[in-house]
């Protein structure tokens, strides 16, 4: 029997499908600059298949996106990343992945609205690709935690080092990741969830 084509089909749940006990579903967005790891974070922590829109850059995009540091990037997503992941029972996160290049600040508007909470990604190695994007979520007033992604050749910089040269304040949260392993993508995702929790507690109660 085709289990596709039945709707009779018993057996273990598909990871695909939504829990019946959950209740509650945040978006996320998680954003960055040029080749900072989001598509790899979606992918990592995702846990249906996620829908990304990459494409394989071409000679057009040679000069637009800037790949020094990152040469054997040959793909670069055109409009967003979409997964899913279950925090727990009751707590689902969508999280959406978007380009920071300038030319896709048009997407934001759609992107943020309902979400709760950002993910910047940052490489030490190129901070100044996601000043823009900091920038952007302070003036929209979204609540942000950061994390520096671990690639080889990243120097690592103490926290409040990171913080200056990011010109953060001391109340957003600052973490390392490594965007390919599901686990460290978790983390990061909670450190959100912990940082808006916070800030919805009234301090003292
Ligand atoms: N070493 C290392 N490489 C990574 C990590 N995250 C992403 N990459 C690689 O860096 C490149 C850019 O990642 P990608 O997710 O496409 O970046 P995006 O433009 O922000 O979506 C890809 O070739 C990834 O395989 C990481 O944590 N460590
Ligand atoms: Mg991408």
């Amino acid at each position: 029997m085709d289990s596709r084509s039945s709707d009779t089909v018993t057996g273990p749940p598909s990871a695909d499908l939504l829990p019946d006990t959950a209740t509650m579903a945040v978006k996320i967005v998680i954003v960055g600059g040029f080749g900072v790891g989001k598509t790899t974070m979606v992918g990592s922590v995702s846990e249906i298949r996620p829908l990304t829109t990459e494409e394989t850059m071409t000679q057009a995009g040679a000069d637009v996106d800037d790949t020094a540091g990152i040469e054997r990037k040959t793909s670069t997503t055109v409009a967003m990343d979409f997964g899913r992941i279950s925090i727990n029972q009751e707590l689902v996160l969508y999280v959406f992945g978007t380009p920071g290049q300038e030319r896709f600040w048009f997407l934001w508007n759609g992107l943020f609205e309902g979400a709760l909470g950002a993910v910047v990604l940052v490489d030490t190695r190129r901070l100044e690709v996601s000043f823009d994007v900091i920038g952007r979520l302070e003036d929209r007033g979204v609540p942000f935690v950061v994390a520096a992604n671990t690639f080889p050749e990243s120097p690592t910089y103490p926290t409040e080092e990171l913080r200056t040269a990011l010109d953060l304040p001391p109340e957003v949260p600052i973490v390392t990741c490594d965007a390919r392993t599901r686990e460290s993508s978790r983390d990061v995702l909670l450190a959100l969830m912990h940082y808006l929790y916070n800030l919805s507690v009234p301090p003292g109660s």
